[in-house]
């Protein structure tokens, strides 16, 4: 008998490597990010490329493309796309009409669930104005949320200039979308707009993806991120079960030690890319990204800034990222959840999300 064998005498019960292997997979969280209609497939589209990124021990990260239009969704990246409505739309997109969307989702929803149950969390990303994005991202949301993953729904607001039907259209998306996710972060086009006004309009858009993308990415890896200061799924769970529109806000600054955390932060307050104030948040989410020069003390300063920011009850929960390329800046990103707005009154929606 081998000094092993005495040690552990009942090794059969024991894990093996590969047992244990599967186990950790099986474990490992999965994180689905749907792109829905234009702008929501052009907005993961750019995640898509940068997948690398997402790595992660403790999780899986997955971008999902669905259109109607079949012509778009060539143009874009992910991991999966697919064309909703094949027999409603023929891969012609849905004319701006959110109920061929809606129709559209609904005629796709085997498969939509066939995606959605393996998803512990959904993010649902869509511009609201249009048709796929506006009827089909709630569907999209419902059916995960049906599923039991976390979901949370990323919706830009159109411009002005677009003209007071889609305005419309977007409202009442924006309620349906409400209705099926656990929070709805939105992101105003036209706010984006008023800070950039020299930008053309693609030029604009596309600052917008990738703004809309920092917002996805600061999410996606308070969960796939394993750091010193973690904020695990159940944190995430907690924030966004305050409920109703999320909003965030980044801020950067190079400024010297002393004043870079406040100007960051100032900047990220201050800005959100919505109406809703970030001050209002039941929910509150910082990520502080630095370099290695970055000192404890301005940590806790950003901490202070956000207690001070915020009602007393609110929850506040922290991140912490070391990046050498951000040595001698600071980025903060503020995730803000359970902010009460005019759209959250359940009883001005119409849709019945069941076929
Ligand atoms: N942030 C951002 N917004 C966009 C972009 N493209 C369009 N939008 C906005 O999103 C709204 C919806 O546009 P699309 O996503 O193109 O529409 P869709 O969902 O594909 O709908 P249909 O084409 O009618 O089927 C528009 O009214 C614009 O306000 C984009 O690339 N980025
Ligand atoms: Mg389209």
């Amino acid at each position: 008998m081998s000094d092993t064998d005495s040690m552990f005498p009942d090794a059969d019960a024991f894990i093996d490597e590969e047992e244990l292997k599967k186990i950790v997979e099986d474990t490992k969280q999965k994180i689905l990010v749907f792109g829905v209609g234009g702008a929501g497939s052009n907005t993961i589209s750019m995640m898509a490329q940068k997948k690398d990124m997402f790595e992660s021990e403790s999780a899986e990260v997955y971008f999902i493309a669905t259109n109607t239009d079949a012509q778009h969704l060539k143009t874009i990246n992910a991991d999966y796309r697919f064309v909703i409505g094949k027999e409603l739309c023929k891969g012609r997109g849905a004319g701006a009409d959110p109920k061929v969307g809606e129709e559209a989702a609904k005629e796709s929803s085997a498969e939509i669930d066939n995606l959605v149950k393996q998803a512990n969390i959904a993010i649902i990303v869509a511009g609201m104005g249009g048709g796929t994005g506006t009827g089909a991202g709630p569907v999209i949301a419902y059916r995960a949320n049906m599923n039991n993953a976390i979901t949370i729904g990323i919706a830009s607001t159109p411009l002005e200039a677009e003209g007071k039907v889609r305005e419309t259209n977007a409202d009442a998306g924006i309620k349906n979308f409400l209705r099926a996710t656990d929070t709805v972060i939105l992101f105003s086009n036209k706010k984006l707009l008023e800070m950039v006004p020299k930008e053309r309009i693609d030029a604009a858009f596309s600052l917008a993806n990738s703004i809309m993308m920092d917002a996805i990415i600061g999410i996606v890896e308070s969960v796939t991120k394993t750091n010193s200061v973690n904020t695990e799924i159940t944190d995430l769970k907690k924030l966004i079960s305050r409920k109703g529109i999320g909003a965030f806000g980044v801020g950067i600054s190079d400024s010297p030690p002393g004043q870079r955390v406040k100007e960051a932060f100032q900047q990220a307050i201050n800005n959100p890319f919505s109406d809703v104030k970030i001050r209002d948040a039941k929910g509150l989410l910082i990520s502080i990204i630095g370099g290695p020069d970055l000192a404890s003390s301005e940590h806790m300063e950003a901490m202070k800034l956000a207690k001070d920011s915020v009602s007393e009850n609110a929850l506040i929960i922290q991140r912490y990222e070391t990046k050498l390329e951000y040595e001698g800046r600071v980025k903060i990103i503020l995730f803000a959840t359970g902010i009460k707005s005019d759209y959250d009154n359940p009883n001005n929606t119409d849709i019945s999300f069941d076929n």
